[in-house]
């Protein structure tokens, strides 16, 4: 396995904003890089058993801002924007929220992760390919070479990126889904799980279906 797991080398403890299901796997990545978490942040009350509950959002700014680090402990499913908001709601308050990958990753050498990026366990992300911001690669994702990710997408468990795929920003990649080589999918569109995506796919459109002549144009509801 490659090591590098760039928050092992942070002396800050993390606040995760969030604690559902996406904030519960953020938390799992932390404490398996040896980071501490001082607790999280959720609009509906304390349920999480991670870390001790702070309260809401608001909370979060009783720590300087070289005090903590942020992880986004939200998941971004279509039509959703919470995720994409929090990310750049903490980060113009002056706040990092640096680029995690679990140790069980594996991240070439010559890949690069920006700031909010989550690798998650057993993902792939190949060499010379670039994850943007605050995306997320999630468990078991395979990223092949000289891809590129825009910032707000989500690649879901299981998902195959082929060699040299283009994603535009804020798309969403179903689960076990497969795009082929050299393709580009548009920005905000949803590639539906299991599909198998075979030409390019231009902005807000969702694919579905094994052979992915199933197309339909997406309401765009951010
Ligand atoms: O403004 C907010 C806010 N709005 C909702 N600020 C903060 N700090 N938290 C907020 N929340 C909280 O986000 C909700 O109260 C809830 O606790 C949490 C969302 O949890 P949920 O489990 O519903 O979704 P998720 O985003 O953690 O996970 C989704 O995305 C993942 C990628 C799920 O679909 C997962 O299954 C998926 N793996």
């Amino acid at each position: 396995m490659n090591s590098i797991n760039p928050q092992s080398n942070l002396a800050r403890p993390f606040v995760i904003v969030g604690g559902g299901g996406h904030a519960n796997v953020v938390a799992d990545l932390l404490l398996a890089s040896n980071c501490s978490i001082l607790g999280y942040a959720d609009v509906s009350g304390s349920r999480a058993n991670f870390a001790p509950y702070l309260g809401n959002d608001q909370k979060v700014y009783q720590f300087a801002t070289s005090e903590i680090y942020i992880a986004i402990g939200i998941g971004s499913l279509p039509g959703h924007n919470l995720r994409k908001r929090l990310f750049e709601k903490f980060l113009s308050s002056g706040y990092s929220i640096p680029p995690l990958i679990h140790p069980s990753a594996y991240v070439a050498r010559t890949a690069k992760v920006a700031d909010g990026a989550q690798i998650m366990a057993g993902a792939v992300v190949q060499a010379n390919t670039e994850i943007e911001r605050n995306v997320i690669i999630n468990t078991g994702a395979s990223i092949d070479h000289d891809c590129y990710v825009a910032q707000n997408c989500h690649i879901s468990p299981r998902a195959t990126l082929c060699g040299s795929v283009r994603l535009m920003e804020s798309t969403h990649i179903g689960v076990n889904a497969a795009i082929l080589q050299n393709i580009t999918v548009g920005s905000s569109s949803v590639i539906g799980a299991g599909a198998i995506v075979r030409r390019s796919v231009g902005n807000d459109t969702i694919v579905y279906g094994f052979d992915s002549t199933k197309t339909t144009k997406k309401l765009n509801n951010d």
